[in-house]
């Protein structure tokens, strides 16, 4: 197959709001700098069906792709690709690492630049697309487009990971899991003994509980409106001392009780939900002077934060993190390691597999709101 071109079966969505179709499509032979990507697994996150429903302000062209949080292996590698050979397992990147741009060079940030623009427009950087669909172009999305059995992404597009990790697990590092470890142990950088609030216990906010562990943190407080989500949180944090927080069960402002339960706040805490309500409360959780709150949620198009200045003035910081501020090609492939040895858990995150056939099935149940990780499987 390597040079021609693929005929496979990919997910497409045609228009916003609207169930995707299975449809057989076209993949064209990786170009310069690109990397054709058998894919193994696919997770469906949010942010899929935040783009789906047509309210991403950034805007999606259609038809396009969904998926970014998935696995595979590289079947072919185009001109002058030298990071990955055919064979390697990967994990795509929404977030490249070119190590070459003035962000990653900073030494700063995760956030890459060198090809954003296109990106965000569903296009390769030559501004064409490597999918076609009933004789139509399909576009791209995060770099990524999981929801097919073939891809093409960049090689600085692609984590090179151990072989021995298995693709239908680690998908999950793709984006949810390594989101919330990472916002805890890079962005947040949590100390030993800090007290800790996580809002919203899908798997962004188990796994800064997972971080906040790993830190040692001294206290943790979970904060959900589906009690169910507890439980796990238990799961992940069995040593810590851990309380649970329903808003629903309290007539005060849930910053309130954290602020009483704490002497003041937290020292550290995290949105998890993408609800500009709850972001407010999340940063009037933390402690006077030093509490520092992270912006994890994508919240929908048009909606803005608010708190009194105040709050800054007196020493709370307002900080975001995309990708947990892991840098993909460096630091993911530690973090599969992580997992192998069984110091970052992962296989508990997956409560149902569906062939992906049964996609729209995942996206119903995501509505549901009782689970953690819907995963596909080709
Ligand atoms: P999820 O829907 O699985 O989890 C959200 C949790 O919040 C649920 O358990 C829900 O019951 C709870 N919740 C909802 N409203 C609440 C409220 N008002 N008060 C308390 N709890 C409430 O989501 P997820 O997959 O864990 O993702 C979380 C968010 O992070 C989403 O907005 C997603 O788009 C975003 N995200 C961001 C990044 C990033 O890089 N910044 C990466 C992945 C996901
Ligand atoms: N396009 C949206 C924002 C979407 C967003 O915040 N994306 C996160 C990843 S979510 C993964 O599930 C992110 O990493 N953003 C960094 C980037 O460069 O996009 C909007 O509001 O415009
Ligand atoms: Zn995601």
């Amino acid at each position: 197959t390597v040079g021609q071109v693929i005929k496979c079966k990919a997910a497409v969505a045609w228009e916003p709001a609207k169930p995707l179709s299975i449809e057989e499509i076209e993949v064209a032979p990786p170009k310069k700098g690109e990397v054709r990507v058998k894919i193994f697994a696919t997770a469906v996150c949010h942010t899929d069906m935040y783009s789906l429903s047509g309210k991403d302000p950034e805007g999606v062209r259609w038809p396009i792709i969904l998926g970014h949080e998935g696995s595979g292996v590289v079947e072919s590698i185009g001109e002058g690709v030298t990071l990955v050979q055919p064979g390697d397992h990967v994990i795509p990147l929404y977030i490249p690492e070119c190590r070459e741009c003035k962000f990653c060079k900073s030494g700063k940030t995760n956030l890459c630049s060198l090809v954003r623009s296109t990106q965000g427009r569903g296009v390769m950087p030559d501004e064409t697309t490597r999918f076609t669909v009933k004789g139509q172009q399909a576009y791209h999305y995060m770099g990524c487009s999981t929801f097919s059995q073939y891809t093409v992404a960049l090689e600085i597009s692609l984590a090179k990971i151990n072989p021995d990790a298995p693709l239908d697990k680690v998908c999950l590092l793709g984006c949810g899991i390594t989101t919330g470890y990472g916002a805890a142990t890079k962005t947040a950088d949590l100390q030993s003994g800090v007290t800790v609030a996580v809002f919203g216990l899908g798997a962004v906010g188990l796994s800064v509980i997972q971080g906040a562990v790993a830190r040692k943190a001294s206290k943790i407080i979970v904060i959900d409106k589906n009690p169910k989500k507890f439980e796990y949180a238990k799961k992940l944090a069995p040593n810590a001392e851990l309380t649970c927080l329903n808003p629903d069960d309290h007539d005060k402002p849930i910053q309130q009780v954290i602020v009483e339960l704490t002497d003041g706040g937290v020292d550290a805490s995290f949105e998890c939900i993408g609800n500009v309500e709850v972001m407010r409360a999340a940063l009037e959780s933390c402690h006077k002077g030093w509490g520092q709150s992270i912006i994890i949620g994508v919240a929908g198009a048009g909606e803005e934060i608010c708190t009194r200045p105040f709050q800054l003035v007196t020493g709370r910081v307002w900080k975001g993190s995309a990708f947990g501020g892991v840098k993909g090609r460096t630091e993911l492939p530690n973090l599969v390691q992580d997992y192998l040895s069984k110091k970052l858990e992962v296989d508990s995150y997956v409560t149902h597999t569906f062939g992906i056939n049964d996609i729209n099935k995942a996206f119903e149940v995501m509505h549901s709101g009782d689970w953690y990780v819907m995963q596909l499987i080709w």
